[in-house]
């Protein structure tokens, strides 16, 4: 009994081993690949703007469109991305795109790219590195500009009042572009007018749980009904979280209540917004797969890309939406 068992369980193994060994590449044998390969190393998925963004990737770097797509999500650590980088260098890519989670920590690793012959793509938020050359591209938002586009239309809407504007200010991945864009937009605005208070800054990680938690402890912890004016959001699910949190407590959200400002400008966020509980809506564009499909088109055909390209982004308000309109968005 003991040795036909042994024998089944051996030729189970060398079955299953020979199966598994023929799906996982070993690093390095990517280098003869004739397709453009691509080691994609993607922040997470913690919101809805980030999904539209790598399903942005994964539609233009298909096999049929000549390229094989090395994709790692991160889930947001930047060590996990630091190790995704160093597998693609092993592994002989052509080019690295990276979505950088902060803009701190990646000299070393992008240097270590460089020496390895293979260029960088930024994409999305921007990594602050001391020689620019570790980067051949960057594709992106302009973040400071997205948050005076809010700043302006509070400005708008706030002006004639004349009374203090009390805000609640809730931030993004701290150290990532787009937080430190939309939070800079906010924090000039304020230093500049006497008028405007910042009532308390939160950290919600660009995420609907964190966020939502956060706005909980801070309604639960004022001694009665908050006078809350605005509670700027540096993204969609975070201004879902505190709506949630917000109609929780017995807040009015929209013209008669508190004003939630929103980045990104999801489907879902435009659909509360046309329902009137979020105020202003920043679009903040998350399909560049297209964008760093010509950059590396660019790079192909021997020529050098722009350094920056950035991608046009508007508001929106209620006024400015219908079903259909919505509907029709790609993300
Ligand atoms: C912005 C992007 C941000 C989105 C968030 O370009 O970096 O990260 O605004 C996402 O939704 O988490
Ligand atoms: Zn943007």
């Amino acid at each position: 009994m003991k040795r036909a068992c042994l024998l089944f369980l051996l030729t189970l193994s060398l079955a299953f081993g020979s199966a598994c060994g023929a799906r996982i590449n070993p690093p390095g044998d990517l280098s003869n690949e004739d397709l453009t390969v691509i080691g994609m190393s993607q922040v997470g998925a913690e919101s809805d703007w980030r999904v539209a963004n790598s399903e942005s990737m994964k539609m233009v770097f298909t096999e049929e469109n000549g390229y094989r797509l090395l994709f790692e999500d991160a889930r947001q650590k930047q060590e996990n991305q630091i190790t995704a980088i160093r597998k693609f260098i092993q592994q002989q890519v052509d080019y690295i795109v990276l979505m950088p989670i902060s803009e701190s920590g990646w000299d070393s690793v992008l240097q270590e790219a460089k020496e390895a012959g293979i260029p960088v793509i930024l994409v999305d938020r921007m990594a602050d590195v001391e020689d620019e050359s570790l980067y051949a591209a960057h594709v992106g938002s302009d973040f400071l500009k997205e948050g005076t586009l809010a700043v302006d239309w509070m400005e708008s809407g706030f002006r004639e009042s004349g009374d203090t504007v009390k805000i609640i200010h809730i931030q993004g991945t701290l150290g990532s572009t787009a937080q430190l864009g939309r939070t800079a937009a906010l924090e000039e605005a304020v230093a500049a007018r006497e008028n405007w208070e910042l009532l308390i800054q939160l950290d919600g990680d660009f995420t609907q749980a964190k966020a939502y938690e956060v706005m909980t402890a801070y309604l639960s912890s004022l001694p009665g009904e908050g006078d809350i004016d605005v509670v700027y959001c540096e993204n969609d699910n975070m201004a879902f979280g505190a709506l949630q949190a917000l109609e929780e407590q017995g807040y009015r959200c929209g013209r008669e209540g508190v004003s939630i400002i929103t980045f990104d400008a999801t489907r879902g966020a435009l659909t509360e917004c046309l329902n009137g509980k979020i105020s202003l809506a920043v679009e903040c564009n998350p399909l560049l797969g297209s964008l760093v499909e010509e950059v590396i088109q660019t790079m192909e055909a021997g020529r050098i890309p722009e350094k920056h390209r950035y991608v046009e982004e508007r508001v929106f308000t209620k006024g400015d939406l219908t079903e259909a309109l919505i509907a029709c968005r790609d993300y």
